[in-house]
């Protein structure tokens, strides 16, 4: 058992290349936020958790009490990690200073409960974390860019509890045995098939996607007899970090674009702690993330709270929409 399934502790522990100690501490205060996250979950009902808190955040969405619990473990978990400088939160206006930054501090991003929408209606949501260095001692710039990032991860609430890591060596799902809330290794070396046929988009807003998506997915709805020559399917979970764990776990591509009616903002998903971290985790399992066009992870940020446009998943697919932009 032990072997087979190794402890996330004895992952980190034992890399070819050893990874610092506050790291791996770090990694552990994280993925220990996750297990009460979790527990928080499940009990939500009983505890009066669910449904709104009546406020908004930076970003005027309305703000689920579980965003704000969820915020508040994070950061109750991470913030005596050692060599933690900041944390940037989704549900938080400004960067939170834990200690005056120093050469190789980390700095943490996190979306503490991406795809909030959904916990009412009991699918699936997840938590998102990137892990970035401060360059030099009093260094305050947190706009890094997602090439900068030293490890990205997720967890997924769902029907079993994952914590999914990158330490820029591949991709490696871990999953939360029950009984002794170890996160172990179950799947190791995720890669997602470079040709798919499955796609995810919210196919609600059609009417404002721009001309090269509506292209694409036309040509995979047309199926066998269209240009594709072959049927594909659909899925849309609407919580961002379950529709990339089943990209990993059996390919297809994810679309959120800018649009014409959120084009002015820049799309809908965020760069520092949404589109950095899983275009890091898809670009790690052999696929690939565009603004539509270019890599996600070269942009370099100009706000904490910025969106981008956001494909990833199988390269092959990922590929064919940058030449649709292309022509
Ligand atoms: P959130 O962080 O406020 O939950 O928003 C991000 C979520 C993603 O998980 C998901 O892909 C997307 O928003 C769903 O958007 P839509 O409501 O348009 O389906
Ligand atoms: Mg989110």
């Amino acid at each position: 058992m032990t072997d087979r399934h190794p402890t996330l502790r004895r992952f980190l522990t034992r890399q070819a290349a050893p990874i610092d100690a506050n790291l791996v501490f770090l990694i552990e205060d994280i993925a220990s936020a996750c297990r009460a996250i979790g527990n928080t979950l499940r009990n939500a009902a009983f505890e009066g958790a669910q449904g709104s808190a009546g406020a908004v955040n930076v970003h005027r969405e309305d703000q689920k009490k579980l965003d704000l619990i969820a915020d508040d473990i994070i950061a109750r978990s991470c913030e005596n990690s050692p060599d933690l400088a900041a944390l940037v939160s989704e549900e938080r206006e400004a960067a939170h200073w834990l200690k005056t930054p120093e050469t190789g501090d980390y700095l943490l991003f996190y979306d503490p409960l991406d795809g909030s929408s959904n916990i009412d209606v009991n699918i699936s949501v997840g938590s998102i974390f990137s892990v970035a260095r401060v360059a030099e001692d009093g260094d305050t710039d947190v706009l890094k860019p997602g090439t900068d990032q030293r490890c990205a991860a997720y967890a997924l609430y769902g029907p079993t509890m994952m914590f999914v890591l990158s330490l820029g060596h591949g991709v490696h799902g871990f999953s939360c045995e029950y009984g002794t809330g170890d996160f172990r290794l179950t799947h190791p070396g995720m890669s997602i098939p470079e040709q798919t046929s499955e796609f995810a988009i919210n196919a609600s807003r059609q009417r404002f996607w721009p001309v090269p998506v509506r292209a694409y997915v036309d040509h995979c709805l047309a199926g066998e007899t269209g240009p594709r020559g072959r049927d594909f399917n659909m899925r849309w979970t609407a919580s961002m970090v379950a529709d990339v764990h089943r990209i990993l776990t059996r390919g297809g591509i994810f679309l959120y674009p800018a649009d014409a009616e959120n084009g002015q903002a820049g799309g809908k998903l965020r760069l520092l702690y949404e589109a950095n971290p899983m275009a890091f985790l898809i670009e790690q399992a052999g696929g690939a993330a565009t603004l539509g066009a270019e890599r996600i992870l070269p942009l370099l940020p100009e706000s904490h709270h910025q969106r981008v446009p956001v494909v990833l998943g199988s390269a092959a697919e990922v590929a064919r929409l940058a030449e649709y932009h292309a022509q």
